[in-house]
């Protein structure tokens, strides 16, 4: 670094939206997760049909979705990513354990919380006898690296389609311990992500035994980790492209 960089500006900076997703892969790596990539363009079946997400459901509407008309066979733009973790269990048998990083779309209005493009991280351990305390724990391992060895974390039931019993974790505030304040909406805790026991339905659409085999899989948004981190309150700042907002990092 230069004696005279006063402003931070030499420095090399990592995004924080890649420091994130780097954090969170390696810790689940230490745990033994292989990374699972995949593609940003999807058929319907590998994004919602795979997943139980009924034909009906407002996340495949236009407004929600974005569908690629020139292309024949409906093709979208993922929702999230999923769709890697159906085609890696199409292709291989249990045990596994996989996570899957990579950019996602909504067709949605933007605002402070809302970008149309973002970013998540999903995870899916498949094997004998996998349970909801192991991934409670795999999770409080994953948040103590992100937010210091202090998290606290809960369980609260919560439902998504293709998990069957699905679960909202929250964090406790870091602010109040848990007491009520500002900055957590005077609710002591702050929810942070979706996850649960894979649904018998997803695992024996794949061909996975679900009478011999269980799952559990989780699912974040990494713009909602990173704006809780580092404290940033508009989703837009983190693609301003502006140097002086990355050069905060
Ligand atoms: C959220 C919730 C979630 C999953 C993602 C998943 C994947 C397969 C099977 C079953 Cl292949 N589940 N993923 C499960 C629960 C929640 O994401 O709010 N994400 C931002």
């Amino acid at each position: 670094m230069q004696k005279d960089d006063k402003n931070n500006q030499n420095k090399k900076h990592t995004h924080p939206i890649t420091r994130i997703i780097q954090d969170i892969v390696s810790t689940l790596a230490d745990l033994g997760f292989e990374v699972a990539l995949g593609q940003e363009i999807e058929d319907e079946y590998h994004n919602f049909d795979a997943l139980n997400v009924p034909k009906d459901h407002p996340a495949r509407d236009m407004q929600d979705t974005f569908w690629l008309k020139p292309l024949s066979a409906r093709k979208l733009l993922r929702t999230q990513t999923s769709d890697v973790q159906i085609r890696f269990m199409e292709k291989n048998k249990p045990p596994f354990r996989i996570v899957s990083p990579g950019k996602v779309f909504r067709n949605e209005a933007t605002d402070a919380t809302h970008e149309v493009q973002f970013h998540q991280v999903e995870g899916l351990m498949v094997g004998k006898d996998v349970s909801l305390a192991q991934l409670k724990g795999v999770l409080e391992t994953v948040l103590k690296k992100l937010f210091g060895d202090d998290v606290q974390i809960r369980l609260r039931p919560g439902y998504f389609p293709f998990v069957e019993p699905g679960v909202e974790i929250d964090m406790i505030c870091s602010k109040c311990h848990g007491t009520g304040c500002p900055a957590c909406g005077h609710n002591g805790w702050i929810e942070v992500l979706g996850a649960g026991m894979v649904n018998p339905k997803v695992l024996n659409g794949v061909g996975i035994d679900s009478r011999e085999w269980q799952g559990f899989a989780f699912g974040m948004g990494v713009e909602r980790l990173a704006m809780l981190k580092y404290g940033i309150d508009d989703v837009r700042l983190l693609y301003s492209g502006d140097l002086r907002f990355g050069e905060q990092f």
